[in-house]
């Protein structure tokens, strides 16, 4: 009787444990070269991103810096401006013992004379000496003066509320009752050149601003 020749237990064919040592290696090295792919991704991200921030910071520092000058040069301006405004409203007036005069090249009514000099920081004239009244006349012109009986009639008040206690009225003046409530310079060429006159009447005037050397 033939006797069968008994196989040995199975055995991998030959050159197919060498094929699955090769694979393994094979991904192992493609894992190797994703993760190196990936940290250079994350390396360039993290460094696009370092870079972007600096830039935004320098960018926001030079913006400070243009705001603060730009602010700087406002004020500068700023300045300026009121030195200009101050200097075109005080080159024509006249300082004489204690105060600044101004008298306008345009008429207007009493109140409103009155606000332009409120406008320039001063107000209209109070005539408080014999000197200060020849020197309003100087002027030649028929000038709003800030004298009023508009509170009471024939009680005469300065812009400042006290009461007029001298007074240089030409002849028959004041003689408008209620209908003329503004005194005005009106006949310079003599000492008494005061006359009343309806507050509306468009005059000349005359601001006083005093100060304290
Ligand atoms: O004569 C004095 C008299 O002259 C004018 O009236 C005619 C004056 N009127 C005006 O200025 C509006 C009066 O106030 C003045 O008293
Ligand atoms: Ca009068």
């Amino acid at each position: 009787m033939e006797m069968r020749r008994m196989r040995p237990k199975e055995a991998p064919a030959p050159g197919t444990k060498f094929v699955k040592k090769s694979s393994y290696r094979a991904a192992v090295s493609l894992l190797g070269v994703l993760c190196l792919l990936l940290l250079t991704g994350l390396i360039i991200l993290a460094f696009l991103f370092i870079k972007d921030k600096f830039q935004m910071e320098e960018e926001v520092g030079n913006l400070k810096t243009e705001r603060d000058q730009l602010q700087k040069r406002v004020e500068e301006l700023t300045k300026e401006k009121e030195m200009i405004f101050r200097q075109s409203f005080m080159c024509n007036w006249v300082n004489v013992s204690g105060s600044f005069y101004f008298t306008s090249s345009e008429k207007k009514s009493w109140q409103e004379s009155r606000q332009d000099c409120v406008q320039r920081g001063a107000d209209l004239v109070i005539i408080s000496s014999q000197e200060e009244q020849n020197f309003v006349n100087t002027f030649k012109k028929r000038l709003w003066i800030g004298l009023t009986d508009s509170e009471t009639e024939g009680t005469w008040k300065w812009v400042d509320g006290t009461p007029m206690n001298t007074s240089y009225w030409n002849r028959g003046e004041p003689n408008g009752d209620k209908k003329e409530n503004c005194g005005h310079i009106d006949t310079y060429n003599s000492e008494n050149s005061w006359n009343d006159a309806p507050c509306s009447i468009l005059h000349f005037w005359i601001c006083e601003k005093r100060y304290s050397p």
